[in-house]
């Protein structure tokens, strides 16, 4: 597509097309670890793409390769940066603010879609870990770290990542950290395709401009359907969210609405009890 700059941001790339938002980490001599900053140019262009009522599908991937030829999706932390409590941004204040955008992505009623090029690593492989699809590239690698390197993620990393892989895997995949290539990944469901790494963002888009074509609301009550699965209250929450959301869409809705604000009785007998 005919991809136009959406902001400027210092660390991440941010466009649009055809309802499409594309957000690339770009932090490629780091392999697209990310600091603190990283993470909140991140949470800013997400709410942008999710508060945009023509986007629909969210692609995030990471810029490459570096001058070394190597490609990245992202990482994790920048251990450059990590202080005691946490990740230190230039403000000086230690954070581990992607939390936030994991939970982001999870909750917003949109679609969005890893792209694997390169490595996924640590907190960068939990990323595409919480996006609703993941595309890699034949180059993909997949892993976690933390135990080797002093972290975890006992979160959506660790859960929910066995609700994907099974729980012998998740625990596999965490305790030896272990490096998985593309097929390795493909085979235990971790990523939706492989494709040819020259194909990657090309099939991205085929699989964005398919789900543009479908109903948004179908695709938003499923979404948060499957969320509710596995999120407890705040999973409820957003389904409930979505029934209020066509509750007040209905005539149903408008009738008892108008009555409370023209002070009247409302015509509760026009609507039936359905079985
Ligand atoms: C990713 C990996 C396996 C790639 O290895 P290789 O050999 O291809 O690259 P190399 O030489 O290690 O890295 C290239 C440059 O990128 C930097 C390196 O320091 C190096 O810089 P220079 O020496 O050329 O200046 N780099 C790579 N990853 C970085 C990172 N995460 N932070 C800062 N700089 C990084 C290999 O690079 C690797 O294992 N990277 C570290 C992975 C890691 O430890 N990630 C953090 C896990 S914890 C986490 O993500 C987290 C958390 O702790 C809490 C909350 C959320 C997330």
């Amino acid at each position: 597509p005919a991809w136009k700059v959406a902001k400027t941001y210092t660390d991440i790339l941010y466009h649009k097309a055809e309802g499409i938002a594309k957000i690339t980490i770009n932090r490629p001599e780091k392999r697209n670890a990310f600091r603190p900053e990283t993470v909140m140019e991140m949470h800013d262009a997400l709410i942008d793409a999710r508060e945009d009522l023509t986007v629909g599908v969210i692609l995030l991937t990471g810029a490459g390769p570096h001058a070394d030829g190597k490609y990245a999706f992202c990482a994790g932390g920048d251990q450059s940066v990590r202080g005691h409590a946490g990740y230190v941004g230039g403000d000086g204040v230690p954070r581990l603010n992607i939390l936030d955008v994991q939970k982001l992505i999870r909750s917003m009623p949109k679609v969005v879609i890893a792209l694997v090029a390169g490595y996924a690593i640590g907190g960068g492989h939990v990323l595409h870990i919480v996006c609703d699809l993941s595309i890699a590239a034949d180059n993909a690698i997949c892993g976690q770290v933390g135990p080797k390197m002093g972290s975890f993620d006992g979160g959506f990393g660790s859960s929910y990542l066995a609700r994907i892989v099974g729980q012998k895997k998740a625990r596999e995949i965490w305790y030896l950290c272990r490096q998985y290539n593309a097929q390795q990944a493909l085979d235990m469901g971790l990523v939706n395709t492989v494709v040819p790494i020259a194909e990657l963002e090309a099939e991205g888009v085929k699989w964005a401009r398919e789900i543009m074509g479908h109903s948004p609301l179908a695709i938003r009550c499923l979404k948060s359907a499957f969320n509710a699965d596995v999120d407890g209250q705040s999973g409820l929450q957003e389904l409930a969210g979505n029934a209020t959301l066509l509750y007040y869409m209905s005539e149903e809705a408008k009738e008892f609405h108008g009555a409370q604000r023209e002070k009247r009785k409302p015509d509760a007998r026009k609507f039936p009890w359905l079985p």
